[in-house]
């Protein structure tokens, strides 16, 4: 059994409800992602559920079909323990990557997340050009981005590559944690809040888990009839959604090998702020940065405020984002060939089921 408000609802939600009467229908809030099926937590409990056929047909492309942290609309099967997902509410905010393989299709990593965690280990495979690749992602999704740089234990000076990081991230808050020493994981807690909802992403093995662990840890002994795992202590497998006990919901992410753009549009400019808005200001308003005379940011890199490698990584996202935009727009393209296609098809269909 679940509130509501302890999963996340708020009025935005509520609004779609109240300007289209839901009938049967109830919310519920995708906790899980598996295979060909959805774990939904609804006012009733856990549900097992699948998408309605409608909802698939309708979906021109993937981000239309229910992900981790979408709160939809579900009719439960008699029995009680299994449902149907009729409708995805529109969202408030979502994190996206483009999906892995050659496809364009956009991947929802997860939905109605107000904090993203970013985190990363400081270890050897310490990389701050993958946190700026994150931090262009969160920035887009509408959520507020920390880094968390995990396994500070592992690392003689944590102080500095934090300074380091908050060099490459203007405006985020940048913290050293672990779950070995306990250090930081306060500080986690700080930027959660009863009714939120934060995402861990990351790569395989930065510690995700172990850091969700660590919180549920430090909340009281009755959050282990939470773990619904049965082994006690709670691992990823897909994206899952945890109600924390002293309020707030996390959503843990398997390690993601690569995170390819999908929209950075607004993204990017967060990133990079001082180079989206250069102090100085280039002489040409649509300045993109390449070689235009007066240009601020080359300036920059010449006098040695701006690291080089901080600009050639602005501009290979910058690539990176002009190419899937085009993409995008030719993905588009086809698939709405295809469901005219589809819809003429079944009308054609309909016409001569009619004429016999
Ligand atoms: N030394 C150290 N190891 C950690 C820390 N956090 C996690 N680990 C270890 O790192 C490995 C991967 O952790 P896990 O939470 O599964 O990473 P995930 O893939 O990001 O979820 C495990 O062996 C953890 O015990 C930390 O703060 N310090
Ligand atoms: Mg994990
Ligand atoms: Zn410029």
């Amino acid at each position: 059994m679940f509130r509501l408000e302890d999963l996340g609802w708020g009025p935005f939600f509520q609004q779609q409800l109240n300007s289209e009467p839901p009938g049967d229908l109830v919310p519920g809030r995708v906790a899980e992602e598996m295979k060909g099926a959805y774990r939904v937590y609804a006012e009733s409990g856990s549900l097992t559920a699948t998408t309605a056929g409608r909802l698939r047909h309708a979906a021109v492309t993937r981000d239309a079909l229910p992900a981790a942290g979408d709160w939809v609309l579900v009719t439960p099967n008699p029995g009680g323990d299994s449902a149907v997902i009729h409708k995805v509410l529109a969202r408030r905010t979502k994190l996206s990557r483009k999906a892995a393989g050659e496809r364009t299709d956009e991947q929802v990593l997860a939905a109605n997340v107000d904090t993203v965690f970013v985190v990363a280990a400081l270890n050897q495979d310490f990389n701050p050009r993958r946190v700026e690749r994150y931090l262009a992602a969160v920035w887009e999704s509408g959520a507020r981005p920390v880094v968390l740089l995990n396994k500070a234990d592992l690392c003689n000076d944590p102080d500095s590559l934090v300074l380091e990081t908050e060099s490459v991230a203007p405006g985020v808050p940048v913290r050293a944690t672990s779950t070995v020493s306990g250090a930081g994981l306060k500080a986690i807690r700080e930027h959660m809040a009863p009714g939120e909802t934060a995402v861990f992403v990351g790569s395989s093995g930065v510690g995700k888990s172990s850091l969700i662990n660590a919180l549920l840890d430090v909340e009281a002994q009755s959050v282990r009839d939470i773990r619904a795992d049965g082994k006690g202590r709670h691992t990823t497998t897909s994206r899952q959604l945890i109600v924390i006990p002293a309020g707030g919901v996390v959503i843990d992410t398997p390690g993601l090998r690569e995170l390819g753009l999908w929209d950075a549009d607004v993204g990017l400019g967060r990133a990079f702020a001082e180079i989206d808005s250069p102090v100085g200001g280039c002489a040409f308003r649509d300045c993109r940065h390449v070689a235009e005379p007066g240009c601020a940011v080359l300036q920059a890199v010449d006098d040695g405020v701006l690291p080089e490698e901080r600009f050639a990584s602005y501009r290979k996202l910058e690539r990176e984002r002009g190419f899937m935009a085009r993409r995008q727009d030719k993905a588009l393209e086809i698939a709405e060939k295809k469901r005219w296609r589809r819809i003429h098809m079944d009308n054609r269909q309909r016409m001569r089921l009619r004429g016999r």
